[in-house]
């Protein structure tokens, strides 16, 4: 090993392991359960700093310009920490947007240079394929330069289901009209135990992987989640991303990975403590340490807080998403304490710069379009 300042910190029992981990060899689950146990932040922080800093990227920190769209609330499934979906019973309280309602959120951003849009919501029984790649089409004629992403694996099983698809049928008809890439969301934890528990009636994670490793095999690139802090143990963590981790060795096609911090507010899971600082920043560490295959590591600012999500950056992330200024609501609504969420280039620069890192702003797929220098923001 190195004889790195680092030595002298290592904790009793994880020297091994520490060498395997800057040395770029793979840890196990058992090692990784170890560290978990073991290690404090400050060690398993500087180890994904290592990682971070040698392998990826240096200090470069990415963040893209986007937009959300939400094109309903209303949703079939009932996972219990989901504070946003209004079930198809209770419509009053929901909306469902048109296309060209759609359309006209895409039009307010002309003229501006946003470079992707996020499409994402619940999953209503009425809104099909059709509709959807509808849509894609319209926004694609309308502005051709933006990278469309969207759709979680639980919409796209529903959408695949209902049209009698195979998921590669169901993502090549979209791809036609203009998809581009996956979010990562839906993936919550893919224990079946831990399913059960909190969101029992959506797509597996076999479909879930399914969906992902069919995208990556017809060329699109995907993203991946996991939400944490709530009735999961470490073991469970490892195993999902032990499941990321095999996908990814197989496809290539995950950009990045994206902890999702479990919030408490007007869920059914509402009783449950949201996780500490401690234990959030054990959650980005350990998933720098332990996924060597996936480039990124992504704090999502709007759930984590634009503070914690820059204290992140000193924890293995190097991606920040976007400088989101309309309304994305499924955050706020379950208690982050972004309720508006909204950065500008110039505050998102800033953050990053206060945490000694370099801003990038990057596409979709991590192709840097510019990196920004002190004296610019
Ligand atoms: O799958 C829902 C999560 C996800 C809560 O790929 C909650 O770039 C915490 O995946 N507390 C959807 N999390 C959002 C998502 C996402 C977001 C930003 C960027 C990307 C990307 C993907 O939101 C769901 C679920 O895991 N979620 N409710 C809650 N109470
Ligand atoms: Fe529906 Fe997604 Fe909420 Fe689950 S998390 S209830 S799938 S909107």
């Amino acid at each position: 090993m190195q004889n790195t300042l680092l030595e002298h910190h290592i904790p009793k029992g994880l020297r091994n392991i520490t060498s395997k981990v800057v040395n770029n060899i793979r840890i196990t689950n058992d090692e990784a359960l170890l560290l978990y146990q073991k290690g404090e932040i400050g060690f398993l922080g500087a180890l994904a700093n290592t990682i971070r800093e040698k392998t990826f990227l240096e200090i470069k920190t990415f963040f893209n310009r986007n937009f959300h769209i939400e094109p309903t609330n209303v949703c079939v499934y009932s996972c219990k920490f989901c504070s946003y979906s209004r079930l198809y019973k209770h419509r009053e309280d929901g909306w469902e947007l048109s296309v060209d309602d759609m359309l006209n959120i895409v039009k307010k951003y002309d003229g501006i240079p946003v470079t992707e849009v996020h499409i994402v919501g619940g999953v209503h029984p009425k809104l099909n394929l059709d509709f959807f790649c509808d849509l894609l089409q319209k926004i694609k004629a309308h502005r051709p330069d933006l990278h469309l992403k969207g759709f979680t694996a639980v919409e796209l099983d529903y959408m695949f289901k209902k049209a009698k698809l195979s998921p590669k049928e169901g993502l090549q008809k979209l791809k036609d009209a203009g998809l581009q890439s996956l979010p990562g969301g839906g993936a919550e934890i893919f224990a079946a135990d831990i399913r059960k528990q909190i969101c029992e009636d959506k797509v597996d994670a076999k479909g879930w992987l399914e969906i992902h490793k069919a995208a990556h095999e017809i060329g699109m690139h995907t993203n991946a989640t996991m939400l944490y802090g709530h009735v999961e143990s470490y073991e469970h963590r490892i195993d999902h991303m032990s499941q990321l981790r095999d996908l990814q060795d197989e496809t290539n096609g995950f950009n990045c990975f994206i902890p999702l911090k479990f919030r408490n507010k007007d869920n059914e899971m509402s009783h449950i403590l949201e996780a500490s600082l401690v234990e959030d920043i054990k959650a980005y560490s350990m998933a720098r340490i332990y996924l060597d295959n996936i480039p990124h590591l992504k704090a999502y600012w709007p759930m984590l807080g634009r503070n914690n999500a820059q204290l992140m950056l000193n924890f293995g992330v190097d991606d920040l998403d976007g400088t989101i200024d309309d309304s994305t609501k499924i955050y706020s609504m379950a208690g982050s304490e972004e309720s508006n969420p909204s950065l500008s280039t110039e505050q998102i620069c800033q953050l990053i710069i206060d945490a000694k890192r370099v801003p990038v702003e990057r596409d979709t797929l991590y192709n840097e379009i510019k990196t920004y220098q002190l004296n610019e923001v």
